[in-house]
């Protein structure tokens, strides 16, 4: 029977914002079960995403539509874009679906009748962004969020507790047993400190919003968020339901079951996950691969310092591969790398273009050149040269497999470049040109050229969990089709046929050009048709007032000649609303009325934003209400 794989992503917010960033983990778990497929494993991908929560309560309201809705139409665009991402998930679990909401009601519910979960009353700062309660030592000076750094609120209700004191030694107990529950060893050592410190039980239950999972028991309590999201790892197999076979094979009886998490949500996932299953009766026996943050040069990527990268913005200018290759050979385990243009266009240049792509095209031409196509596996070795190269594939394969099985895919990868320089070096050494000359060494050159192909075939199954199409283009041009790592290893191919019209699968980038062009704006052109379709008009805002329990929006009376509307507009960060009385502004006076928080909402109001600076309105200063803009 073959060793079995499971596999998680954790499940993103519904905020819609997949960024080169946090696309990371779903690429680097994507890397993982198909490196796992070609070991032989029977591996189950899951990903999914994280619906609930007051955040995208708010978000729904605010753009006129009910949370299922705006979560539907999430889900849809990111499952979307893992499939052009290649990403081979075996299952998509959402948090709203009934197959996970029903068995989270279930597991709440069992907790509440063994008192492993109690109600008490909570009083604390709770910072909406972020879902999580702060105590006041975490809070920012001015009792901001410590994560966001946006404002927390107060908040005292009834609410319901998960006892983790109770299980806070047999957690330790665990990770101690099991040094490798969580990899790299920083990361243990910091939730052995924080498990240390003392455990204090932890809110499970809200009151203050509805898009959530109600408790059976008292459904004026929705279950707290990250109990509902934890639970899609066992949801999703079908734990608890009616045919529970996925969870008994890859979780009960299973060999690996491998939760992948950046470093945000570590104590999530090393405390309040194991003492769930520790209380539900669960085996213990997942681990955990914590992985460090993708950043930008000048840090985090934010809206607000307008610095976000999208993969799509990367994979439709450089190809798939290209992005996956930087984001996997960039990134150590455990340790933040940096995304930039410059890097990656270096990195695409270096590795792809010169090391990998000459090599290959290298390779074939030659082979086409002396032997039309084809070679003959060598009956024998012609020097030093030749066993170097063989150890070195032997070699580079076996520290690749030990690296990738266990998710240290930088030093793996480091490993096939130096084969893939090795060979490079192979070439210079051997001078193939130069035994071409001399027709008595027909045989030799074929071996030359022999090794540099089974140097690149085994290259490419190695390549073939992180770039899966470039494996595969090399794979075509040797004449051959199923990747299976059996074939890693020196002298597996018998005779040699490849393409008699290699294509070039990387060029060289001009990093002056690429740079330039990476500057400029890259929202798609627009004729002036388009353009006039806009009805722009000053309006004059003559009352604003603030929309009931939100940070954000402001509800503005605006009068465009004669007529006065109803805009609201999510200005209240930025300004008071009676700093914006009296202001001529910009408004689209022909967009589709909506409803936002049950105001109708009658225009838009245009607003500049950009690096670390504040939202600003634009304002007109000589023009009355219901001149034109154009
Ligand atoms: O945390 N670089 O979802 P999420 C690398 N819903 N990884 C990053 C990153 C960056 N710049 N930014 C975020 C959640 N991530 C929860 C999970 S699981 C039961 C619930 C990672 O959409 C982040 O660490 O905020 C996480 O692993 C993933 O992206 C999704 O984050």
């Amino acid at each position: 029977m073959k060793k079995t794989c499971y596999v998680t992503t954790p499940i993103y917010y519904s905020s819609g914002n997949v960024h080169i960033g946090n696309s990371y983990t779903t690429i680097a778990c994507d890397v993982y079960s198909r490196f796992h497929r070609l070991s032989g494993y029977d591996t189950f991908f899951l990903t999914g995403m994280d619906e609930h929560g007051q955040k995208n309560e708010e978000a729904a309201a605010a753009a006129g539509k009910t949370p299922q809705q705006l979560v539907d139409e999430i889900a849809a665009t990111t499952n979307q874009l893992w499939r052009d991402m290649k990403i081979t998930h075996d299952d998509f679990i959402r948090t709203s679906e009934e197959r996970h909401t029903r068995i989270v009601r279930e597991i709440f519910s069992r907790l509440l009748a063994q008192d492993d979960i109690y109600m008490g009353a909570y009083e604390g700062d709770y910072c909406v962004s972020c879902e999580a309660f702060f105590t006041k030592s975490q809070l920012g000076e001015d009792g901001s969020c410590p994560d966001c750094g946006k404002p927390t609120r107060k908040v005292k209700e009834e609410c319901y507790f998960l006892r983790l004191s109770k299980y806070q030694d047999r957690l330790l107990e665990h990770i101690k047993a099991n040094p490798d529950f969580i990899e790299p060893e920083t990361r243990r050592n910091e939730v052995i400190a924080f498990v240390e410190s003392g455990l204090e039980d932890l809110a499970v239950s809200r009151t203050s919003f509805r898009w959530g999972i109600p408790v059976r028991e008292n459904p004026r309590h929705v279950i707290y968020v990250w109990i509902d999201a934890l639970s899609n790892y066992l949801t999703a197999l079908g734990y608890l339901s009616a045919d529970d076979a996925l969870y008994q094979k890859y979780w009960v009886n299973g060999d690996k079951v491998v939760h992948v998490i950046g470093k945000d949500i570590l104590r999530f996932h090393a405390v309040y996950w194991p003492i769930m299953l520790m209380a539900l009766g669960v085996p213990v026996n997942f681990k955990l691969y914590v992985h460090g943050w993708v950043l930008m040069k000048e840090g985090k990527m934010s809206k607000s310092a307008g610095n976000i990268i999208y993969p799509r913005d990367v994979m439709d200018k450089y190809g798939l591969d290209a992005m996956r290759l930087y984001l996997i050979k960039e990134m150590p385990l455990g340790n933040d790398c940096v995304f930039s243009y410059e890097r990656f266009i270096e990195k695409y240049n270096s590795d792809l273009a010169n090391d990998l792509g000459n090599l290959l095209n290298r390779t074939l031409v030659m082979i086409n050149k002396y032997f039309a196509g084809r070679l003959e596996k060598p009956d024998r070795r012609y020097g030093d040269y030749d066993r170097e190269l063989e150890e070195t594939i032997e070699n580079t394969a076996r520290k690749y497999k030990e690296s990738f099985a266990s998710f240290r895919f930088q030093n793996g990868l480091n490993e096939v470049w130096h084969l893939i320089n090795r060979s490079n070096k192979y070439i210079d050494e051997t001078m193939p040109w130069v035994v071409a000359k001399d027709e008595s060494r027909r045989d030799e050159l074929n071996a030359i050229l022999y090794h540099l192909y089974e140097s690149l075939r085994v290259t490419a199954i190695m390549l073939a969990p992180v770039i899966p199409d470039t494996a595969e283009k090399i794979f075509r041009d040797f004449g051959l089709d199923t990747i299976d790592f059996n074939g890693l290893g020196y002298g597996k191919t018998a005779s040699v046929k490849v393409t008699e019209k290699p294509e070039i699968l990387f060029r060289r980038l001009d990093p002056e050009i690429e740079l330039k062009s990476q500057n400029e704006n890259t929202k798609p052109e627009i004729t002036i048709d388009d353009f006039n379709k806009l009805d722009l008009r000053v309006g004059e805002v003559i009352d604003a007032r603030k929309v009931e329990n939100s940070d954000k929006l402001l509800l503005l009376k605006i009068k465009i000649g004669a007529a006065t509307r109803q805009v609201v507009s999510g200005l209240a960060g930025a300004y008071a609303p009676a700093d914006l009385i009296g202001k001529k502004l910009v408004v689209v006076a022909n967009l589709k009325p909506v409803k936002i928080r049950g105001y109708l909402s009658e225009g838009m109001v245009l607003t500049a934003e950009g690096k670390g600076l504040p939202l600003e309105v634009l304002e007109v200063k000589k023009h009355n209400s219901n001149s034109r803009i154009s």
